[in-house]
């Protein structure tokens, strides 16, 4: 006997087939202990309902997709700088603020001095409100300690929250994020420190399942990350990388040199990085709440990752300066109407890519046998209505292990 059964369900798949959206009218959907064991059409099923399974649940004709997946967030950290985002629009700018010490090194001052009790205090509100939609896997950055005290409280906080809440948590150690005043003093020092000492104690302590850097004229050169990736790797980490966000520094074409699970934001990335992540089979995750925020007038180079075929992933990129988003949700909306991607592209962005652009896609992502059953019932006539919606959509129910939340 199945321990759940859904019937009169319209199912999006979202499974690569000739279907959009991989969709299956009246269908039906099969849990056994946190698994899916059965995802079709109710006229396959192997035996009257009844049967089957030890509980019924008539999803009533309404849509079902796989839960949705956050693939790049920074929501673990203390503080927040909406004091900068008032001062910005009082006519100061972003340099006149990071001279004074603002931006990142002000979430840095604020996350060093917190307990990891209290990181996990104010970052459950940010995690609930993406959970509420019906996300079911977030990933989750480290970044703003630049120390490995603090770098560590932060990644332990995130496996915390994951512990609280039942959600499933990716660590990414951010180990190239920013650097403070003294470590510019001798950044190479610094950065054998983050490449050695750091990484290692990440990798000792199990704390990260993947590691990311910076790229980006602001932050770290090509060579730095370069650098890093070799000593990641070398440590068994998957890698991913913010690239080509502010301008072209080959970012793409590095992540896919390294074979790095995903390359992120994009906005200036070449045409040349872009073969070389379908060559590499690198997802680009692109982060619509960052280009709105920042207010940029140049788009991610859509066109061309369909032309080369590269998966598209779409994330919050919750975070306090360049992305203050508490919803995957509006992020469809942005996705489809600034970047102009399809419903269905955007859905496969948090969906099916996404779950590849966390080396998770055997797991989660779409509604197929053996995958882990973490699926979401939404009051929904179709599934455009997911990107359609500016916000406030509220799942009739989610499952996270197989058990309706
Ligand atoms: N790119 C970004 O936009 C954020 N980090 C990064 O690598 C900025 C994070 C912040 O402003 O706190
Ligand atoms: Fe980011």
């Amino acid at each position: 006997m199945w321990d759940q059964l859904w019937i009169n369900a319209r199912l999006a798949t979202m499974r690569e087939v000739a279907a959009p959206y991989g969709a299956v009218e009246d269908g039906a959907l099969g849990v056994v202990g946190g698994r899916i064991v059965f995802a079709g059409a109710r006229r396959d099923l192997p035996g009257e309902p009844g049967a089957l399974a030890k509980e019924i649940h008539d999803a009533r004709g309404r849509w079902i997709t796989p839960g949705l997946i956050d693939c790049h967030t920074h929501l673990v950290f203390a503080g927040n700088r909406a004091d900068e985002f008032d001062k910005r629009l009082n006519g100061t700018t972003y340099e006149q603020i990071a001279k004074q010490g603002g931006g990142i090194l002000s979430t840095v001052r604020a996350t060093r001095a917190a307990t990891v009790d209290e990181l996990i205090v104010q970052s459950l509100p940010r995690l609930q409100s993406l959970m509420a939609e019906g996300v079911t896997t977030v990933e989750i950055k480290s970044g703003y300690g630049l120390d490995l005290e603090t770098e560590c409280k932060m990644l332990r906080a995130a496996k915390r929250l994951a512990e609280q809440t039942g959600a499933r948590i990716q660590r990414t150690f951010l180990g190239l994020h920013a650097l403070t005043p003294e470590q510019t003093k001798d950044r190479r020092a610094t950065v054998n420190f983050i490449c050695g000492p750091l990484l290692n104690a990440v990798a000792s302590e199990h704390l990260a399942d993947a590691v990311d850097a910076f790229c980006e004229g602001i932050a770290f050169t090509p060579e730095e990350t370069e650098r890093f990736l070799i000593a990641a790797r070398a440590a068994g980490f998957k890698l991913k990388l913010h690239a080509d966000q502010l301008s072209d520094s080959g970012g793409a074409a590095l992540a896919a040199k390294y074979g790095a699970l995903s390359a992120d934001h994009l906005e200036y990335a070449n045409e040349t990085g872009i073969a070389a992540m379908a060559e590499a089979g690198t997802v680009a995750v692109l982060l619509p709440g960052a280009f709105y925020a920042l207010r940029e007038t140049t788009l991610p180079p859509i066109e061309a990752l369909r032309r080369h075929r590269v998966a598209i992933a779409i994330a919050s990129d919750c975070n306090p300066g360049t992305s203050p988003a508490r919803s995957l949700l509006v992020m469809l909306s942005m996705a489809a109407t600034l970047f102009r991607l399809t419903p269905e592209e955007a859905l496969a962005g948090v969906t099916r890519n996404a779950a590849r652009a966390l080396g998770l896609q055997t797991e989660i992502g779409t509604l197929e046998l053996g995958k882990a059953a973490e699926f979401v019932v939404w009051p929904i006539d179709h599934p455009a209505e997911l990107s359609y919606w500016i916000g406030g959509m509220t799942p009739d129910t989610i499952v996270r292990g197989g058990k309706p939340q």
